[in-house]
């Protein structure tokens, strides 16, 4: 007798070809099917949804538990305030307190959530769109708008407040959060670093190179794909004929998801789990969060000449603020008193912003050659000497005058 997964089959006729039919050769049964190798790397075919766009739960799912209540709450505040600190920053570029403002407003489940997934000691690598994200995260509102104000440095402390400056150059920051991940996990020390990224932006160099470098190195990093339908005017029907951004990550070897970026509950829950994955030490993860931005590219941008007011409009619907609301209330979590009070912190905080913004701030024009290299190159010198040679001069003459 055979091996026991050999099956024989007898002959039925006696035609050769029939013979060889039969034979236990050609009978083989199918070896069990190979594992497929991109099993745990695709996302799933729909995004990852916890609750209703009206804020009722959807069934609960082993695969994405829900976040503790506690930190919900949390998100809900910083969520609030995160929106109202959006509108006064626009405002304050109305009345030319800041030079430009990307708002990210309608994306709050993204930028609060994409924080509040880390530990303070994981590192940041936002882009000029995560204001919010940076305020959310406890950095003072004022430093976070200090590029966007026009000066010349970031407002913070990077290594106090483990962020680095927001990224204008799209995508270059997929590389340094490469890097950065891949030296904290060489030098033994379990850091996770989050790369937020626009949808847009997937198609630059960078990113693929970022994702590849830590697929490759196993670094711990999670990119964060805000797929917010446009870059500037540019939606993402010629973006990419990707059937999802996440699955970009597949040709890499990098797991994947999708979530909608408009569930808070959702988002929390797969950043959570993702930003594990990374720090257990099995390599990058990749999230696209489907959401909306409710606000033009920036405020210098028109956004009447590449979408309809309509298709603004649907998306109020699927607002993430109201969604959390309705479900922490119907759980009895959030009553009428608690939503004042935060609305009265988020009042403040604007408040205190709108009027530190006021002032002017005095900024010296030879700190621009500061901090550019540990130690500065010989035509830096140069450069700082003819500058600080010229503001003389110039000093000088109105003084003459
Ligand atoms: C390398 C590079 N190319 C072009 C630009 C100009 N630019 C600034 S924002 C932007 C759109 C980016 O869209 P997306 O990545 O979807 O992010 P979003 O602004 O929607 O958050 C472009 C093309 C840039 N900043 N850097
Ligand atoms: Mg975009």
């Amino acid at each position: 007798m055979g091996p026991p997964h050999v099956q024989e089959v007898p002959a039925v006729t006696t035609t050769p070809q029939a013979v060889r039919r039969a034979s236990p050769r050609t009978r083989r049964p199918a070896t069990p099917a190979a594992p497929d190798p991109s099993e745990g790397l695709l996302p799933k075919s729909e995004p990852v949804r916890l609750l209703s766009p009206d804020g009722t739960p959807l069934p609960a799912r082993d695969d994405y538990p829900e976040p503790p209540v506690e930190a919900l709450r949390e998100m809900y505040r910083r969520m609030v305030v995160g929106r109202r600190f959006d509108v006064q920053a626009t405002a304050l570029t109305k009345q030319g307190r800041l030079a430009v403002y990307p708002s990210s407003r309608g994306q709050e489940a993204c930028q609060v959530g994409g924080v509040l997934a880390l530990r303070d000691t994981d590192w940041v690598f936002p882009t000029y769109r995560e204001s919010m994200a940076l305020t959310a995260r406890g950095i003072d509102p004022v430093e976070v708008l200090t590029l966007l104000r026009g000066d010349w440095h970031c407002g913070y402390d990077p290594t106090a407040v483990h962020t680095v400056p927001q990224c204008t150059p799209l995508a270059t920051q997929c590389v340094h959060a490469a890097g950065l991940a891949y030296g904290e996990s060489y030098q033994g020390r379990d850091t996770v670093a989050l790369a937020f990224i626009g949808d847009g932006a997937t198609s630059e160099g960078d990113f693929h190179e970022g994702v590849n470098f830590a697929a490759v190195f196993k670094a711990p990093v999670v990119y964060f794909v805000q797929n917010n339908k446009y870059a500037i005017s540019v939606p993402l029907s010629r973006q990419t004929a990707a059937p999802s951004l996440a699955y970009k990550g597949v040709g890499y070897g990098v797991p994947s998801e999708q979530v909608d970026g408009n569930d808070p509950v959702a988002v929390l829950a797969v950043l959570t789990r993702a930003v594990e994955h990374a720090r257990a030490g099995r390599g990058p993860y990749l999230v696209e969060a489907h959401t909306y931005r409710m606000e033009p590219h920036t405020n210098a941008d028109d956004q009447t000449r590449y979408r309809d007011a309509e298709e603004v409009e649907a998306w109020r619907d699927r607002d993430p603020i109201a969604r959390l609301e309705a479900y922490l209330r119907n759980r009895g979590v959030l009553d009428d008193a608690a939503v004042a009070a935060i609305a009265e912190e988020a009042e403040a905080y604007a408040a205190a912003l709108r009027d530190r913004m006021n002032a002017q701030p005095e900024v010296d024009p030879l700190s621009l050659f500061d901090h550019v290299y540990a130690e500065p190159t010989p035509q830096l010198v140069e450069q700082r000497e003819q500058v600080r040679a010229e503001l003389a001069a110039t000093r000088a003459e109105e003084g003459d005058a």
